[in-house]
């Protein structure tokens, strides 16, 4: 197909083309001829978000609610550096987004133009990969290439940088494009002669864990995962960025592993004997100090990307593919050393592990004053709202509460922001999930710090009839530094206190002032009734302003720095590991 029209009108048609349905953004001078198009599309709907960092992390949100490609759009300078948090977090936690921006002139590219900013310069670090087109015959094809980079091999986002001029230029636009990406060719077939090896060490090891990252999802392998555990008996940990991945109810799961992370997860992957790595990269969080990590593991390492193999941890079989296609043939490898007569035996590793699940479980304490728990309203969310919604969480206590008290039993039902850990991240991510899956109930639930980061995106889901519920955790704190500072600092709270206890501002005013419908809930007894409450509400958006106890914390906790075997579930309250220890 060929036909002339301007680049910018190449540009609306070459997304509409690929599929895309819903753009994010906020215009301005340089990305404004793409707005013009951009206002006849049937296909394509724009949505007017009052912060460009909010177009990125609702791109992200629509993303990983949908597994699709999110799009966000801005003009030049200004309107690009605030995508540079949201561009940053898709890159730290493999979120495909396109993220499209207007660039000044060409000619003007280089002289400080106004609103210029290299963009594509201040994102090649953050980006899987990045284009700046100058010309406009090139728009079709980069936007064929950015969306194949971001949704294949390991996802991440791709920035398309677009002059002015181009946009305004006439051309041809041809479709589909021939991709012009030699030497980008994603590893997704592993190889057989590693998953041999690793499916003998499976059978041969008497202490294995798998260890479940974000990958496992990404790879939409939870039916895969669930096969190979079961028929192996092994014990499943999922990471922050894989709750739901492995339901939290089956009996071989043990939690959470890394800084909050469950007694049993954190154990048994330092007693394990063999750690199978699947779409997951040994961050720190997760490792604690790395020297004492998982001393006696061998390592499977499974992933993708091959750059995270032996990145943090050795590994003793590295293996580079698609999560799902590992699992399928991981399983049917060790069918074939069970019908040799070769199968594991985890019967003593059980009775270990699963003695630190019982005798270690999640708990919390509640206030002698009658004043809310937070964890309390986790759990009560988790009970009425069920493992149906999505739980989009902002990054502090709250997050990891979020990610303790839910029970997860769907793959993709905790959205959040694991690597970077950027505030502000769930309120916008909860407005894109729940434009990509507007079918599903979408539960924001917000720190009252991150909450006052990027809490105007309420005015774009009420006004783009987005009924999102927002639960704001409202301590009065930036909860998760006071909380370092009652450990760490010798409790001096410097510059903590966000004085919402003098309701500045009064959230639930705050909602109504953004046209949503604003609760509030102090005690624990009026729980359950605000959340049937906010559930009966699906009109218009819902914050709940649950004011919680500020000295509540997060356990169990792994101190920075300090390895795994030291984790305390409470404070000073260190686990007994092992009578023969
Ligand atoms: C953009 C950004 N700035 C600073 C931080 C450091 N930080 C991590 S958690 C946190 C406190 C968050 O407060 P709140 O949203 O109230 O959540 P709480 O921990 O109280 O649940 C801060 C400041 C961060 N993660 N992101
Ligand atoms: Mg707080």
């Amino acid at each position: 197909m060929t036909e002339r029209m301007t680049g910018a009108q190449s540009l609306v048609r070459a997304l509409e083309h690929v599929g895309v349905d819903t753009v994010f953004g906020i215009p301005g001078g340089a990305i404004l001829p793409a707005y013009d198009p951009l206002y006849d599309s049937t296909k394509v709907r724009h949505v007017l978000v009052r912060h460009e960092q909010g177009a990125g992390h609702a791109a992200e949100g629509y993303a990983q609610a949908t597994g699709r490609v999110g799009v966000c759009m801005a003009t030049s300078g200004p309107g690009a550096t605030n995508l540079v948090t949201p561009i940053a977090d898709a890159h730290m936690d493999s979120v495909p987004i396109v993220a499209i921006t207007g660039q000044v002139a060409s000619a003007a590219i280089g002289t400080d133009a106004f609103q210029e900013a290299d963009i594509s310069g201040i994102t090649m670090p953050i980006t899987k990969h990045n284009f700046l087109v100058t010309d406009p015959a090139e728009i079709p094809r980069t936007i064929a290439e950015a969306f194949h980079i971001a949704s294949s091999g390991r996802p991440g986002p791709v920035l398309v940088d677009i002059a002015k001029d181009a946009l305004q230029a006439t051309t041809v636009f041809e479709w589909p494009p021939t991709l012009q990406l030699p030497g980008y060719r994603p590893v997704t077939r592993p190889h057989s002669k590693q998953i041999r090896e690793a499916a003998r060490l499976i059978v041969e090891a008497s202490r294995p864990v798998l260890y479940v990252g974000g990958g496992v999802h990404k790879a939409r392998a939870s039916a895969e995962l669930r096969t190979l555990a079961e028929l192996t008996g092994i014990p499943v940990i999922t990471t922050l960025m894989a709750r739901g991945t492995f339901p939290d109810s089956h009996p071989l799961h043990l939690g959470m592993p890394g800084m909050h992370g469950s007694v049993a997860a954190v154990g048994a992957l330092q007693r394990a004997d063999l750690i199978i790595a699947l779409g997951a990269r040994f961050d720190d969080r997760v490792t604690g100090q790395l020297a004492s990590f998982a001393p006696h593991a061998k390592v499977i390492h499974a992933d993708i990307d091959p750059a995270e193999i032996s990145k943090n941890r050795h590994a003793d079989v590295p293996i580079v593919g698609d999560c799902r296609e590992v699992l399928v043939d991981l399983a049917a490898a060790v069918k074939h050393e069970h019908n040799e007569g070769r199968r594991g035996d985890y019967d003593e590793w059980w009775a270990l592990v699963g003695g630190y699940r019982s005798t270690y479980p999640l708990g919390f304490d509640e206030f002698a004053d009658g004043s809310l728990a937070p964890q309390y309203v986790m759990e009560r969310l988790s009970k009425l709202v069920g493992p149906d919604a999505y739980y989009v969480a902002g990054v502090g206590q709250h997050q990891m509460w979020a990610a303790q008290f839910i029970g997860y039993e769907n793959p993709g039902s905790f959205i959040n922001s694991g690597g970077l850990g950027t505030m502000g991240f769930a309120v916008p991510a909860a407005m894109g999930a729940k434009m990509g899956k507007p079918d599903a109930t979408v539960w924001a639930i917000d720190g009252d710090g991150c909450f006052q980061m990027t809490n105007q995106e309420l005015a774009t889901c009420a006004i783009e009839g987005v009924p999102i519920k927002v639960a704001v955790i409202n301590n009065g704190n930036l909860g998760m530094v006071r909380q370092w500072q009652t450990l760490f600092y010798d409790q001096r709270y410097s510059n903590t206190d966000l004085q919402t206890a003098r309701r500045i501002p009064d959230f639930v005013k705050l909602a109504e002032a953004y046209g949503c419908v604003g609760l509030r809930c102090e005690r624990p007894e009026d729980v359950d009734a605000t959340i049937a409450k906010a559930m009966e509400i699906n009109d218009v958006p819902v914050v709940v302003d649950f004011v919680v106890h500020q000295d509540a914390m997060v356990w169990p906790m792994v101190a920075a720095g300090t390895s795994n075997d030291d984790i305390k579930y409470a404070r000073d309250m260190a686990p007994i590991w092992d009578s023969e220890e």
